[in-house]
Parts: C-alpha cells; structure tokens; sequence
C-alpha cells in the first residue's frame, strides 16, 4: 500500500471516529468514555449488524475446548472472533501464570493486529485468597470460598488482596491496550451461576460490587481503555432462589421470578456495554421455559431472560457448546451480536453455519483497524475426501485481502500428513510446509474467485493446500484438502459393521467419504478386548490394499484382514507398534486376493480415554507403492 493511501485511511478512520460520536449519543456511548478509537469502532460495527447477521466465534484451545484451526479444516472458513482468557487457571503470580498470559497477550494481539479478527476475553480471576487455587469456587480441596462482603469493602485483607490479584491482569491488559487492541471484556465469567469463586449466591449484591470495583480498578485507576465492556451471565443460576419456590409452591422459577433474582447481580447500565449469557440446556431446571426442547430453545430462553436483566443494551451468546443454527435465529428474530463455541461440533453441522450468510466469518469481517490484515483464503474444489479420475483437475476456491492488496494465491502439494489437530499461526504453517511442492500460482479473478489446473497428478493420496499472500508479506493458509487421484475406493458407501460402537459414531461413519465423521469403539471400560470394524463389498472383488485413516485414538496394534464368507478370515497385513500417530493414515499394500469382507481388526490402543477411531477406511484393487 502506498504511503498515501495509508494517510487517506487515517483520515478516513478520524471520520469514522467523529461519526460514531455524533451516532452514540443515540444510546450506544461506551461505558468507558474513553475508550479508544478501535474499540469505539468495533462497537460501531457490532450496533450495525444487530438484529441482522451474528458473528461466528470460536473459543481457542485449552480447558477442555474444540481446536480453533479444525474449524477452517473442516469449513473452509475461519471464525470472525476469537475466544481467550487474560487469567488462566494456574497458580496466580506463579512462573506458568505469567508464561501463560505472555502467550495470551501475543495471542490476542496477533489476532487482532495481523489477522484483523475481534478477541474475546472470558476473564476467570484467580481466587485472591488461594493464590495456589483456581477460579473455581472450591479449590484448593476443602478451603472456604472468599467472603465477597468484605471484599467490596475497603480496608480488609480480602478488599486488598483482590486488588493485588488484579494488578497481575492489568498489567497485562495494558500491553494490549497499548498495542491498541479493543477486548470484548467479561469478567467474572458466568457471575451467577454458583461455581466461580466470585458469585456470592446469599447476597448478590456483593458480586455485583465486585463488578463495579473491577471497572473502576481497571478503567479509572489504572486507565485502560480498551475495554469493551461485556456482563455475562451462567446458563443457570443456583441461588437461594430456587429451593425457597420449590418449598412455598412446589415448582422451578417462572421466568419474572428468575429474572428478579439475577437482575441482583448486574451491576448496572453505566458499568455494562453488552450483556451476554452462556446457553446450554439444561432440562431439569427449566422445564417450563421450553429448555428442554433442544438448543435453539435454550437460547430463546436466555434471550427473554436477558433482555428482562438489561432491557435495551445489545445481547451475545458468550458460550455454548454448539454453533447456533442460523435458520432458527432468524425465525426467532434473535438479535444476538455474536455466538462463541466452546467445544466441537458434528462437521456437516459445522460446514453448514460457518458457510450460512446470517453467519459473519473473518473473511467478511470489514477492516476495523487502519493497519494490514493477511488475506483470507480457501480451496472450494476439490471437497476434502474427494475420489479424483486420473487427468488434469481444476481447482478453484476463494481469497481476498481486507485492506486489499491481496497479491498471490499458491497451491502447494504438502510433503507430510497435515498436523490438523495442533494449533499454529501462519508463521508457523509457512515453516511447517517449506518442504511443500508447489503447484502453481493461481488466477484471480472478479469476487475473489481463483482457479488453477492441476495438469497431471499422480496416482495416490494427496493433501492439497493453498497460501495467500498480501504485498506487504503476510501469508494465509486455506484449509487442507485430502484426495486421491486415479484410485477407486472399494468401501465407499458400502455397509460397515463393527464389534461395538459408541453412538453416534456408526461403523457407515467410516465408509461415507466424510473424513471428519468416524466409528468409534468406545471407551476402554466398554470396548474391553480386540475390537474389529468390517466392512461388506457386497461382491467378491480383488483386492490389494487398505488405507486406515485413524483420529486421535489410533490401534498401535492391529491387522487386516480378508474373507470371502465373514467366516473364515485370513491376514493379509499387519501394524504393530504404531507410535506418534497425528492426523495421518495407514497405507497397507498386499498381494491381491479374491475377498468380499475386509475387516480390521484392533488389538491394543494407542491412549486411555479411548480406544479407537476411524474416520475413514479404504479398500483397493491396488495402490502403486
Ligand atoms: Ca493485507
Ligand atoms: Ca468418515
């Protein structure tokens, strides 16, 4: 970009500012009056989409959650806002906390700054009492959980201590405040669900003062202005509240009575820019909201039950366990701003929402700060699992740069199994591929569109995928496509049984061209002893390898076998000692044989909490070796 295009964008963004001055005083005036320019943009844009898209958000890995990058593995796209935490669950003060927070800090920044993505911060405060505990309210083993009453008053132990807890983030935040990245910021996440060791349940009152003592410590003590400021309330609250209904009329909450309850925890209009809640069902606490009719439900429930707690500030699923299905948002005219994912999600399920046009990925984020952003990319054909003639094949996929100087789209034949479970920046992916052959550079056209042929692929198994790169040096990685070329899988779509199972991963799952979806044994308490996945060709074929593509909990130890009357079976290969296994497949070549049946049969697993799985399973006439 030249020199005057980029004070022309200044310019530009000081219009934007003085704009968003004039519009706020409609209703949308931050809470920290002053916020920096960024963020008072991005709470612009999320005012101008309300009630019309919602933003895809993805909870980064660790805790327990689904991996990030699988998302644009799977989907092609990546999420637009990007889940983080600025405390962690370690020891406050100690060598891993700060080592934790330092990778956070370049986390976020890089997110915001180089991907040009919005961060979200799910602020978990250590216990101040229990500098050696967690965030959870019972931790250490056995210790009492803080007084929050004497916490919001000034001059005791525990009025201090919080203070000294929350120096440690500050001084954190003020790097990111000083880099200029805007946080969707909320803290004491989940503030009344009863498990964090900030909800005062007896007296919500006090919470609530933690709240305002928190905005004040961090905005108007130590001047950070880069927070947006976002409350969240748990998807279930066990106050008091509860069993005293239960006792006096025999029933849960009607939805006036819970909202009375946890309006006692929202610390008021002027501490608060967005209000948000976590959404998962729960069906014996809410029967009667319609909870247990199924996620949607959930959310319409929390919907209600925030605008009852904040009546007029915008809404956000700050959590949940799934994407939200975007046509049922719309049919409920659910104005939320955006949803953020914690875990995993079936991938068709996944590749529907992610690619909806009511959902925002990055790709159609606008540009919310003056600096360059990497360009977007994906590979649109071939789809992920595709079964490819022998001849030239034309690829063909999306790219676009947000600040627009988008200069090249190459496509690499990668040297080694994609790593898809691991998260990695950019950087990171163009040193891991450096060995990648290079297809081609492709050609771009009109609306991102970029094609390129594939002139004469060789027959086998191959990973394809693209990299964009701006002017300025910024690289992006497109979601890895996994083909063969010239091969014909004998197994495709053909029945599939197993020994055992562990629903809903059907043994069919592993035959159905789908290389996210596969069977599942179970776990080891279950699927005690060798277990086989088998699979009918329904004629007898000849046949000469098999390709196992394994997920995470692989067979270190297993054999394939072959019959022609599911009876009596033979060996034709074997796997033993199978280690470091990530995201990569067997191939297993043998001297072609007369067979119908081909089973696998596992004998030892690779890890405890599972024994195996197979995303998919190949059959052949014969691979070339
Ligand atoms: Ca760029
Ligand atoms: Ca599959």
């Amino acid at each position: 970009m030249s020199a005057y295009m980029r004070s022309g964008l200044r310019v530009l963004a000081a219009c934007l500012v003085a704009v968003m001055t004039t519009s706020v005083a409609a209703g949308a005036e931050p809470v920290d009056r002053e916020l920096i320019p960024e963020g008072r943009r991005l709470l612009e844009y999320l005012r101008s989409i309300e009630g019309k898209k919602i933003i895809m958000g993805k909870q980064r890995s660790g805790g327990g959650t689904g991996p990030f990058e699988q998302v644009l593995h799977i989907t092609g796209r990546e999420p637009a806002l990007r889940g983080c935490d600025i405390a962690g669950f370690h020891p406050v003060g100690s060598e891993l906390y700060h080592q934790v927070l330092r990778g956070a800090v370049a986390d976020m920044n890089w997110w915001w700054l180089e991907k040009g993505g919005i961060v979200n911060v799910l602020y978990h405060c250590g216990n101040p009492m229990h500098p050696e505990g967690t965030a959870w309210k019972n931790r250490p083993k056995d210790s009492k959980p803080p007084d929050i009453g004497k916490m919001v008053a000034p001059g005791t132990e525990e009025y201090q201590k919080f203070h000294e807890t929350l120096k440690y983030t500050a001084d954190y935040l003020e790097q990111l405040a000083a880099a200029r990245v805007p946080l969707l910021f909320a803290p004491l996440h989940e503030i009344d669900g009863g498990w964090f060791w900030w909800t005062d349940l007896e007296t919500p009152e006090n919470t609530a003062a933690l709240y305002r003592q928190t905005f004040n410590y961090l905005v108007k003590e130590r001047n950070i202005h880069n927070l947006i400021w976002v409350y969240h309330a748990a998807h279930v609250s066990w106050g008091p509240h509860r069993s005293q209904i239960k006792k006096e009329h025999n029933r849960t909450p009607t939805l006036e009575e819970e909202a009375e309850y946890r309006r006692r925890f929202y610390p008021g209009d002027e501490y608060v820019d967005i209000v948000s809640m976590s959404t998962y069902v729960s069906r014996d606490v809410y029967p009667d909201w319609g909870w247990g009719a199924g996620w949607e439900d959930a959310r319409q429930g929390a919907y209600r039950l925030l605008q009852r707690i904040a009546p007029g500030k915008p809404l956000a699923i700050n959590e949940t366990p799934h994407p939200i299905h975007p046509l049922v948002a719309q049919q409920q005219k659910l104005a939320w701003l955006w949803s953020r994912v914690w875990f995993d999600a079936p991938a068709d399920w996944q590749r529907y929402t992610y690619n909806h046009e009511h959902m925002i990925t990055l790709d159609e984020l606008p540009l919310l700060h003056d600096g360059n952003v990497a360009p977007n990319v994906r590979i649109e054909w071939p789809i992920d699992g595709l079964e490819a003639g022998c001849g030239e094949i034309d690829l063909a996929g999306f790219a676009s740069d947000r600040n627009g100087d988008l200069e090249s789209v190459r496509l690499y034949v990668l040297s080694q199994p994609w790593l898809e479970y691991s998260e990695r920046d950019d950087r990171a992916i163009k040193e891991a591929f450096a060995g990648a052959r290079l297809l081609g550079e492709a050609r771009l056209a009109a609306a991102g569109r970029w094609t390129i042929t594939w002139a004469n692929p060789s027959t086998g198994f191959h990973q394809l995928v693209a990299m964009a790169r701006d002017s300025q040096g910024l690289v992006a990685h497109s979601n890895v496509v996994r083909i063969t070329v010239g091969l014909k899988n004998l197994a495709r779509g053909k029945p599939a049984s197993a020994s055992i199972h562990q629903e809903p991963n059907e043994p069919t799952r592993a035959v159905d061209s789908d290389l996210y979806t596969g069977w599942w044994a179970g776990v080891p308490d279950k699927a005690k002893g060798p277990q086989w996945l088998q699979v009918d060709l329904e004629s007898e074929r000849t046949i000469g390898a098999v390709s196992v593509l394994w997920w995470k909990a692989y067979a270190t130890d297993y054999t394939v076998q072959i019959s022609r009357d599911a009876q009596t079976w033979h060996d034709v290969g074997q796997i033993e000692g199978r280690r470091g296994y990530w995201g990569d497949s067997d191939v297993i070549l043998f001297q072609p044989v007369q067979a119908r049946y081909v089973r696998l049969y596992c004998r030892k697993p690779s890890v405890t909490w599972q024994t195996y799985c197979v995303n998919d399973f190949g059959v052949y006439e014969s691979i070339p070796e």
